[in-house]
C-alpha cells in the first residue's frame, strides 16, 4: 500500500489516491484540466488573478500537519485530489446493506442516486464562486480579502473532489456530468446552478459573511450525511471536505460577529441605547442591527431550503440504499434501518403549523434540518453574547422554518418570523419590516468601500481577535497589482 497520508505533488495535480498508477484517470482529469482553469479565469475572483495570495494549502490529511501557509496567485493554486484514510474494516452502517463491507465501487443498482447525489453536491461548489466573484473589490481589509480568496480557492478543490469521483467510477456519464459542471451558471436563465440558494446574489460583504454562516453550514450538513455513506469513496472525500468547511463557517461566524461587535461600539461612543434609532446608528458608517437580523432571516429561510422536503421519498432512498445517512450516524442509538421509528414533522394541518409523527426514514430531510437549525442557534447565541457584553439591548433571533419558504411543507404560505400564518396582502404590507427591502440593501452597498492599506479596517467591521497562521495586525495577506 502507498503511504496515503502525505499529498504527492510531482504530478500535475496533487493527490493522495496515487493518481501516477491510474493514467485512466490522471488523463481524463487532465483533460478536465484547461476547462476548469478556463472556468477560475471568467467566473473566479474578479481582477486579482495577479496578485499574491496568502493562502493554505493541503499537504497532508493528517488532521494536525495538513495545511502550509505561503504566497499563491489563485491561478496557480494547487487544487488536488485528497481523501481521508481508508479503513480496511469499515461497514455499511446503516439502511438495508447495514453490515456490508463498505463499497469501494459503485454497487450498480445505485448508480444513477449516486451519481445525482455527486453532482448535486458539485454543483454548488463553483456556485458558490460565481456568487462572491465581485467581493474583492469592495474588501474591508486585505484580512477579509484573503479569506474570502480561501473559501474560494477551496470551493474550486471541492469541485475537483466530486470531479474526481465522476472520472474515476462514472465512466462517460461522469465525463460528461464534470462537464456540465463548468457550464452551468449561478443565476443564469437558461442554464441556472441546480438549487436555489446557488443562484441568489452575494451583493455585500455582510451578505457574504451570512452566507458562509448559513449556506456553508448547510455544505457541513450535507457533507457530514455523505460522510456516512457505505460508498467508501464518498465517505472519505466528504470526510476532508469537511476539514476545510470548518475555516469557511468562522470566517461567517467572526465576520457577522465583528460586524455586530463594530455597530455596538459604534452606537454606544455615540451615546445611542436605541437599536431601532436606524437614521442616526446608520449615520456612524455602520450596519443598524435590525438589518443584520433581516439580513440572517433571508440566508437562514434560504438554506432551510437546501434541505429539500420535510417528507421526501428520495431521501428514504438514499438512506435505504446506504448512499446518505444521519447526522452522526454512527452514534445515533436505534436500529439505522427506520423500520418502525417515527419523527415529529411541522406540518400545516387545517391552516395551523401542527407536529405530525411520519415514518423517520421518509423524515430524513426534517431530521438532518433539525441538527441543523440547532448548530446555528449554537452562533447566533455567540453573537447575541456580543451585544449583551456590550450594554446593547438587542438579540437575534432564528425566524420560524415556515418563514419565507420556497422549498417543502411551507412553500405555498406566508408565515411571520414568529410562524404567525398570514395572507398574502398582509405579508406584502410587513415583508419589509422582515427582509432587506432596496433601501437597505442601497445602505449596505454604500458602506462597501474597499479598505486595503495593511492592518486597516473599513469603518463597518472590527478588526479580528488574532492573524491568520499567527501573523501579526499589519501583515499583507494580499498583494494586489494593480492592473
Ligand atoms: N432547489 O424530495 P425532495 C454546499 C428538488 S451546500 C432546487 O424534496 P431531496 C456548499 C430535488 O432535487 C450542500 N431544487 O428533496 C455550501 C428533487 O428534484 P427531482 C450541497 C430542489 O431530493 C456553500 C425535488 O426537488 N449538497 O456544499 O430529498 C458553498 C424533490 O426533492 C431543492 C447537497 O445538497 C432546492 N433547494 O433532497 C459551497 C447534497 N430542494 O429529483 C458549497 C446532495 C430539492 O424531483 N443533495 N429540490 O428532479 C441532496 O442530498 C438532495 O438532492 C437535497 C434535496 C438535500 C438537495
Ligand atoms: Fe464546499
Ligand atoms: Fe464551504
Amino acid at each position: 500500500m502507498p503511504d496515503t497520508t502525505y499529498v504527492d505533488y510531482s504530478t500535475k495535480i496533487p493527490n493522495n489516491v496515487n493518481l501516477a498508477s491510474d493514467n485512466r484517470v490522471l488523463k481524463a482529469l487532465e483533460q478536465w484540466h484547461p476547462g476548469y482553469i478556463d472556468w477560475w479565469m471568467t467566473m473566479g475572483p474578479d481582477g486579482f488573478q495577479t496578485s499574491d495570495v496568502f493562502l493554505r494549502t493541503a499537504v497532508s490529511i493528517d488532521p494536525k500537519g495538513w495545511a502550509k501557509f505561503d504566497y499563491v496567485k489563485m491561478p496557480d493554486y494547487r487544487w488536488g485530489i485528497l481523501l481521508a484514510p481508508q479503513d480496511e474494516e469499515r461497514r455499511v452502517n446503516f439502511g438495508a446493506h447495514m453490515g456490508e463491507k463498505a463499497w469501494q465501487e459503485v454497487p450498480g443498482e445505485y448508480r444513477a442516486m449516486l451519481r445525482r447525489l455527486v453532482v448535486i453536491q458539485g454543483d454548488t461548489e463553483p456556485a458558490s464562486v460565481e456568487q462572491q466573484r465581485f467581493l474583492g473589490k469592495t474588501a474591508p481589509s486585505l484580512y477579509d480579502m484573503r479569506n474570502l480568496f480561501q473559501v474560494n480557492v477551496e470551493e474550486g478543490r471541492h469541485l475537483w473532489a466530486m470531479v474526481y469521483l465522476l472520472q474515476k467510477y462514472f465512466g462517460r456519464d461522469g465525463r460528461e456530468e464534470a462537464q456540465g459542471l463548468l457550464e452551468r451558471r449561478s443565476g443564469d436563465a437558461d442554464k441556472p446552478r441546480m438549487l436555489g440558494a446557488f443562484n441568489e446574489e452575494t451583493p455585500d460583504w455582510l451578505s457574504f459573511f451570512m452566507f458562509t454562516f448559513f449556506t456553508d453550514r448547510d455544505g457541513k450538513m450535507q457533507l457530514e450525511s455523505l460522510a456516512q455513506s457505505g460508498f467508501d469513496p464518498m465517505s472519505r472525500t466528504c470526510r476532508f471536505m469537511l476539514t476545510e468547511e470548518a475555516h469557511h463557517m468562522f470566517v461567517g461566524e467572526t465576520g457577522v460577529g465583528r460586524v455586530i461587535e463594530r455597530t455596538c461600539e459604534a452606537m454606544k461612543a455615540a451615546g445611542i441605547e436605541d437599536p431601532f434609532d436606524m437614521a442616526r446608528i446608520r449615520a456612524l458608517g455602520v450596519v443598524d442591527l435590525p438589518t443584520i437580523q433581516k439580513k440572517a432571516n433571508l440566508h437562514y429561510s434560504l438554506s432551510l431550503d437546501l434541505f429539500g422536503s420535510e417528507v421526501s421519498t428520495n431521501a428514504a432512498n438514499f438512506f435505504n440504499a446506504g448512499l446518505k445517512g444521519r447526522f452522526m450516524e454512527t452514534r445515533i442509538e436505534d436500529d439505522h434501518q427506520l423500520t418502525s421509528a417515527t419523527y415529529p414533522v411541522l406540518k400545516l394541518v387545517d391552516g395551523d403549523i401542527r407536529t405530525v409523527d411520519e415514518p423517520a426514514l421518509t423524515a430524513i430531510n426534517m431530521r438532518l434540518r433539525d441538527d441543523y437549525t440547532k448548530d446555528c442557534q449554537g452562533g447566533v447565541s455567540r453573537w447575541n453574547r456580543i451585544m449583551e457584553k456590550a450594554g446593547i439591548k438587542f438579540q437575534l433571533t432564528l425566524p420560524s422554518v415556515a418563514f419565507n419558504r420556497k422549498i417543502g411543507e411551507f412553500k405555498g404560505i406566508e408565515a411571520s418570523p414568529e410562524g404567525k400564518l398570514l395572507t398574502a396582502e398582509q405579508w406584502m404590507k410587513m415583508r419589509d419590516q422582515w427582509l432587506p427591502s432596496k433601501a437597505d440593501g442601497d445602505f449596505v452597498a454604500s458602506l462597501m468601500q474597499p479598505c486595503w492599506d495593511r492592518g486597516k479596517y473599513a469603518g463597518w467591521i472590527a478588526a479580528p481577535k488574532v492573524g491568520i497562521d499567527q501573523k501579526p495586525g499589519d501583515f499583507e495577506y494580499v498583494k494586489i497589482h494593480r492592473g
